[in-house]
């Protein structure tokens, strides 16, 4: 198959942005949008209340009300690089290279041919920023500042792939914390990790009020090892897994309540997401599938699994907010750099023009 070009590669970006952008009342906006795509790491379909969870989400919740809520929205591949791949090219991550969940030990990492939605966005002028797990390759070619993210500050990968890993396949180096591309710290303490992304996440927003911008937070949390800072230690009732989620819908709120202080919460389109469903082998992860569909489907319990693994969640606010309350049944993928369009029916047609 002969691959795509950066031509073509920036179409299925403008693809992406087109089905993200699924309002018409969008094109009234003088002003272009900003984007906020919050990702949590392998949390289950059913682990927040819009979808039935006991945990409290209130923040979710609350967007769920006033966006939109999706019911069928698959990943490209249920496990993380592959996934963050997708979201951040618009190509199916194996046509890319990026399989899996990429190691201490990867030599791999996204290619510097690939157009990124940062990159793509940095061409009309937004500021950038990543506060999170990047997890596209780990060496400094492939660190997001080399792919379109004006700041970065996060790990460089899971959180698990250090010295305390349970079953190493071979042992791991000391879990570095980078500051744009350098380590400024070794095994940190994780229980302050979804604390310092959202400082980071609204302190970026402050500081750029007065201009577009793409922030990107994709969330260490509810991968295992499970941490929680003091705060929320304790509050759910449901045990540490339900801290940890409660600490999440926390971490949305702040940035909403951000947008909303800076007055762009009428211009910024908000997208909380999970990279994949639970990760249910390590057996200490309780994020939970969707006993409903489960229960209903026929096929074995060995792809109902990878089906919940592939199903993730997606709530829209803000800018949709024309749509409120709505709960949209659509197949829908974080993705659509799809080659041949007619596999899925997609059509992406351009909503609003970001020059
Ligand atoms: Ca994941």
């Amino acid at each position: 198959m002969t691959p795509p070009t950066p031509t073509h590669r920036r179409f299925h970006l403008t693809l992406l942005l087109s089905l993200v952008l699924s309002s018409s009342a969008l094109q009234a906006q003088p002003l272009r949008p900003n984007f906020v795509i919050i990702f949590a790491d392998d949390m289950g379909y059913a682990d927040i209340s819009p979808y039935g969870a006991r945990t409290a989400t209130p923040i979710l919740a609350r967007m769920a009300k006033e966006g939109v809520r999706f019911t069928d929205f698959y990943v490209a591949q249920p496990v993380c690089s592959a996934s963050r791949a997708a979201l951040l090219t618009g190509c199916y991550p194996n046509r890319i290279g990026i399989l899996g969940a990429l190691n201490p030990h990867s030599k791999e990492g996204i290619h510097s041919n690939e157009v990124t939605l940062a990159e793509l966005l940095k061409t009309r002028g937004y500021a950038t920023a990543i506060y999170g797990k990047w997890h596209l390759g780990y060496q400094p070619q492939f660190l997001p500042t080399r792919h379109g993210f004006d700041d970065y500050f996060g790990l460089p990968y899971s959180n698990d792939m250090w010295q305390k890993h349970p079953a190493p396949t071979q042992p791991y180096p000391p879990l570095p914390l980078i500051e744009g591309e350098r380590t400024i710290e070794t095994d940190p303490d994780q229980r302050q990790l979804t604390t310092w992304y959202t400082q980071r996440a609204v302190k970026f927003i402050e500081k750029n009020r007065n201009q577009p911008f793409f922030l990107y937070v994709p969330h260490n949390m509810p991968h295992v090892p499970l941490f929680v800072s003091s705060k929320h230690r304790g509050k759910s009732k449901l045990g540490l897994y339900g801290d940890v989620i409660q600490e999440l819908d926390w971490s949305v709120g702040e940035i909403l309540k951000s947008l909303k202080k800076n007055g762009l919460d009428e211009r910024t389109l908000v997208i909380f997401a999970s990279d994949n469903g639970p990760w249910l082998s390590p057996g200490s992860n309780p994020g939970s599938g969707n006993a409903r569909n489960a229960a209903l489907n026929l096929e074995s319990l060995l792809l109902q699994n990878l089906r919940d693994e592939l199903r993730s969640l997606r709530l829209l606010e803000s800018e949709l907010r024309v749509t409120k309350n709505r709960i949209d049944h659509h197949l829908g993928e974080v993705f659509a750099g799809i080659d041949t369009p007619h596999s899925f029916g997609f059509q992406g047609v351009q909503r609003w023009n970001l020059s």
